[in-house]
């Protein structure tokens, strides 16, 4: 299948600004290694004032309708975004019934308005998705409808605000820390939870803010965290949820070119577009 890139250059609301940098660098990267890239496209927003939560969702109505398109072309459709809130509009580009959520990531992303602390829409990426915050706005991105949480994973999430751990503990979201990805292997931890969720469904939205990579083999922004997981563990999780689902949509969110030295970063995000890319 053709993979087609949907740039979506937003952080917070801005365009072209701190990690909404990183989906342009990454595609001069991907051109530059001469990948056989198709076409890509840009979500873009006129709407005045930049404000993070009205744009965000006003970006994401935009790139609902530009994933409708690619997935209706016959195309995969591969979004790079600043932000983790681009899942809502991608999510709700694919359509009813809604897919698994595979989501990688150093952050829970599991803040609701209630319990944020630093007020980071981002930080409430997963719980919009699942339908706990925001609902009035994601009704208005076409095609939303909220994922039960049933289908969703957590993978390499170590950092958590203290209330939004206690929320994610009282979920139904399955989470697997990178400690134990650590002493049993990706395989081991994820097999049998990847096997109940495709009880639900057998189709998956991949989310990887890259920030679920150690610091440690890629320094990727400023919200890293130590104690997150090798681009082999990465990889070979993208090539395992191939395996086991049809992926409808894929994205890779949070990447800030101004923290990675030496282009660990950006390597690290060609060689996981590569892996999406190649036959199954
Ligand atoms: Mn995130």
């Amino acid at each position: 299948m053709r993979t087609q890139i949907i740039q979506v250059p937003y952080d917070s609301g801005h365009k072209n600004y701190r990690m909404g940098l990183g989906p342009g660098h990454i595609v001069r990267h991907l051109k530059a290694e001469h990948f056989p890239l198709t076409e890509v496209s840009e979500v873009e927003v006129h709407d005045g004032i930049a404000l993070e939560i009205g744009t965000s969702f006003a970006v994401a109505r935009r790139l609902s309708e530009k994933v409708r398109d690619v997935a209706g072309s016959g195309a995969f459709p591969l979004v790079l975004a600043g932000n983790c809130i681009s899942c809502v509009g991608t999510l709700a580009g694919l359509g009813a019934p809604p897919p698994a959520i595979i989501w990688l990531d150093a952050h829970g992303d599991f803040n609701t308005p209630e319990t944020t602390i630093d007020g980071f829409l981002d930080g409430m990426g997963l719980t919009t998705a699942l339908g706990r915050c925001w609902a009035k706005l994601a009704a208005t991105v076409p095609g939303f409808r909220p994922v039960p949480e049933t289908q969703a994973i957590l993978v390499g999430a170590r950092e958590f605000d203290v209330d939004e751990r206690a929320l994610l503990d009282t979920s139904a979201v399955h989470l697997i820390p990178p400690q134990h990805i650590r002493n049993h292997g990706w395989r081991a931890e994820l097999e049998p939870v990847l096997a109940k969720i495709q009880t639900y469904t057998r189709r998956a939205y991949l989310h990887i803010d890259l920030d679920v990579l150690d610091p440690a083999e890629a320094r990727v922004n400023q919200f890293a965290a130590p104690g997150g997981l090798t681009s082999t563990e990465l990889l070979g999780i993208v090539s395992l949820v191939r395996e086991r689902f049809t992926l409808c949509a894929a994205a890779i969110t949070a990447y800030d070119p101004e923290y990675d030295e030496g282009e660990k970063a950006v390597r690290a995000a060609v060689a996981v577009i590569r892996e999406l890319s190649s036959r199954v």
